[in-house]
Parts: structure tokens; C-alpha cells; sequence
């Protein structure tokens, strides 16, 4: 199978996307692929020095006559650098705006050879399309695209809606590392924060409006009324401020242990009982993926993609958005049912490692290369082992 020399850009800073797009750079990296990173800072995940991986620095050029220096037309012109340079086969974009748009203009300055494929990740589509100064440029990102892959079908129908979208988009869901995600031992970590007894609660997002925060601290408070537990929130964002003032009103702050940002989410999820996901919008959830592979069910809301990896009843609990009631019902009821908390564990376990693994939906992302690549594609179906 030819090796591949694929670019990749992504929000090296931001949450899920940037999550995604760095681990799979590093998982085609181990497969043998030579891979350029192209962003402006090192994408956080992506760490120490690893074979065949390689970063570009995006620099901004300002010029007295800009009032706002042009980002994309550095990032598009850098993308045309490095895949002339060092002849890449694909530009694998996360996020429609402006990276789709970037690696289009890219493919019209280094020629056709350059293939492009564009992740939708989703509020690029389920807030950003719904901009109708944004609307006509995210289509046109999307149909100038070699392939387009969504995280979820629910991804896909919103993506077709919004933007009156016909051609093919492929589903490619989050995934994990399951050396790195799975139930680690942590008792000495837990003791610090939570007594013998006591159940842990967590949350771990942006602290964006479309988490529903508020929600996190309402389902907390129902439970915290039956049973001696405590919540840790995880993370950082604009909606904290006004969190930490109504867990202060509601008399929580001596419950509720704020962590702020963590770069081992593995080891901080492992002490959790429970994950908390109550968004508004939410195209997938790895956090809730994250969690499922250290042992760990969610309780959250029907939003969006959520259904897709969270089965009711079985890895988790899903209420409609906004119902705190019966999330914090279903919250206790898990937690007050060893037996039904064993099998839920037991198949998040087993769902996580083995439906949503690395090498499963990496493989998923070689297929789409080599297709759009014309090339013949033997990359197996799957190889999960749990
Ligand atoms: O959840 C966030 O706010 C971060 C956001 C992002 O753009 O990185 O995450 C989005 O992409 C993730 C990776 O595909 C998905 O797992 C998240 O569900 C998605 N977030 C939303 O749809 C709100």
C-alpha cells in the first residue's frame, strides 16, 4: 500500500476537533504516513517528538494597510508551500471555515494532484451555517472538497439541510486511543477530592452556552439531595463565571471542585462515577467517548449526535435537552443499583474499545484517501481488540 504524505490542519488549540485531528495525525504517523501538521501553534495534543510527523507554522503577515492581518490567506498559502515542497498527497482539514476554503485555494495554486478532504466537526455547520454570511462560503468549502466526513449522522442531515447539500458525505465518528483511555487505577487521586461513600459527578467541556452548564449544577444539586457525592468540573470558558456564582447562591461550593484545564483527561475521568453531558448542541461528544473508555457511563441529553454513541438504557441515560428531573433521576438510579452500574460499565468498556477504536475509524480515514486518491485501498475493515 503506498505510503501517504498527508497535510493536516485543524484548531490546534480547541477541544474535540483539535483532539481528533492530532490523534489521528499521531495514529497515521505510527501506520507509516509522513505527517505535516499546518496550523498556527503546535497542536496541544500532539507532544513529544514522534517518527514521520512534522509541523508549519502558520506566520500571520502584517502590513500597515490591513486592519485585520489575513490568517487564511497565510494559511492557504502555507498549505501550497509544504504540499509542493514536500509533494503531499492530501489535505485533510478539520472544520469548514476558513480551513475548507484554505485548502481549496491551496489545490488551485499547487494543481489538482492535491486532494483535499474536509472533516465537519459541527458548529462549523449546526451554528455557523445557520449564518447567512457565512452560509454560501461553507457550502462552497464543502463542495470543492475531494470528500467530506462527518462525526455523526445526525451531523450528516443537519449538514444537508442547513446548506442543501446532495453530495456524499462520509460518517466517520470520534474515536480513542484505548492505550491511553481505559479505567485506570486512581484511588489515591480520588481520595483527594471525594470521601469514602461519596460519588463523583464530572463534567468536562468549553463552558460554551451549548454545554448547558447551568444544567450540570442542577442535575448535581437533585442528587447531592439523596446520596453524599461531589462534582468536578473540568475545563475552561466563558459561561464559568456565572457557573461559579449560582453554585456559590445554591450553597454548593464546598461540593463542587473546580480542576480548570487538564491535559490527561484519561486520568481525570477514571475517578469519575458518572460524566454529565446535558448540551444543547452536540454533533458527537468524545468527552462522553473518553469517559466510555475508562469505564464510565454518561448521563446526558438527546442533542445531536449523543444518541449515536450513548445507547439508553445501556452505556447511559438520555433525557430530552433541558429535563435536569429525570437526568438526575436516572443519575440516582444508576448509582443506587450496583448490579445495573456493573453491566453499565461492562458495556461501556466494551462499546468504546471496540466500536469507536483508533484503529478501526482510522482505517475508515485511509479508505477515503485512497478512494479519492484513485488508488486501490487494503486497509482491513477493522482490528479492534478489546
Ligand atoms: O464541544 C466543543 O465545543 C468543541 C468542539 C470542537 O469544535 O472541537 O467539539 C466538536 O467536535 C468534537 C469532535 O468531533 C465533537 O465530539 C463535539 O461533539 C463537537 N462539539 C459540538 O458539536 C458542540
Amino acid at each position: 500500500m503506498k505510503r501517504l504524505k498527508i497535510g493536516i490542519t485543524c484548531y490546534p488549540s480547541l477541544g474535540g476537533s483539535g483532539v481528533v485531528a492530532t490523534e489521528l495525525g499521531k495514529i497515521l504517523a505510527e501506520k507509516g504516513h509522513e505527517i505535516h501538521f499546518i496550523a498556527h501553534s503546535m497542536p496541544f495534543r500532539l507532544g513529544k517528538f514522534q517518527r514521520n510527523i512534522y509541523y508549519h507554522e502558520v506566520e500571520v503577515t502584517d502590513y500597515y494597510v490591513f486592519r485585520y492581518p489575513p490568517y487564511d490567506l497565510s494559511l492557504a498559502s502555507k498549505m501550497n508551500q509544504v504540499a509542493q515542497r514536500v509533494g503531499l498527497d492530501i489535505l485533510h482539514v478539520h472544520y469548514a471555515v476558513p480551513h475548507a476554503i484554505c485548502a481549496y485555494l491551496a489545490k488551485e495554486m499547487s494543481g489538482d494532484g492535491l486532494k483535499v478532504v474536509t472533516t465537519l466537526h459541527g458548529t462549523d455547520i449546526t451554528v455557523l451555517a445557520q449564518d447567512e454570511t457565512l452560509k454560501d462560503i461553507i457550502r462552497l468549502g464543502i463542495r470543492k472538497s475531494d470528500a467530506v466526513t462527518a462525526v455523526s449522522q445526525d451531523l450528516i442531515k443537519e449538514t444537508r439541510e442547513l446548506l442543501d447539500i446532495s453530495e456524499p458525505i462520509d460518517l466517520t465518528y470520534n474515536f480513542v486511543d484505548k492505550r491511553i483511555y481505559y479505567p485506570r487505577e486512581c484511588s489515591d487521586l480520588r481520595r483527594e477530592y471525594a470521601e469514602p461513600g461519596e460519588k463523583v459527578l464530572m463534567h468536562i467541556s468549553n463552558f460554551r452556552p451549548v454545554k448547558r452548564t447551568s444544567d450540570v449544577v442542577d442535575i448535581f444539586a437533585k442528587v447531592s439531595q439523596r446520596m453524599p457525592a461531589k462534582l468536578i468540573l473540568v475545563g475552561e470558558g466563558p459561561e464559568l463565571p456565572r457557573l461559579q456564582h449560582k453554585i456559590e447562591c445554591m450553597g454548593l461550593r464546598e461540593r463542587v471542585i473546580l480542576l480548570g484545564k487538564q491535559d490527561d483527561v484519561a486520568q481525570v475521568v477514571s475517578i469519575a462515577d458518572l460524566m454529565l453531558l446535558p448540551s444543547e448542541k452536540e454533533s458527537f461528544g468524545l468527552v462522553a467517548l473518553e469517559a466510555m473508555a475508562c469505564g464510565v457511563p454518561t448521563i446526558g441529553s438527546m442533542a445531536g449526535g449523543i444518541p449515536e454513541l450513548v445507547q439508553h438504557g445501556v452505556t447511559g441515560y438520555l433525557a430530552p435537552i433541558g429535563d435536569t428531573d429525570a437526568m438526575a433521576a436516572y443519575a440516582l438510579e444508576l448509582l443506587e443499583d450496583r448490579k445495573k452500574y456493573a453491566d453499565f460499565r461492562e458495556a461501556c468498556l466494551k462499546r468504546a474499545h471496540e466500536e469507536f477504536c483508533d484503529e478501526k475509524i482510522s482505517a475508515q480515514y485511509e479508505r477515503i484517501y485512497y478512494r479519492v486518491l484513485g488508488l486501490p485501498a487494503e486497509v482491513p475493515m477493522t482490528a479492534c481488540q478489546a
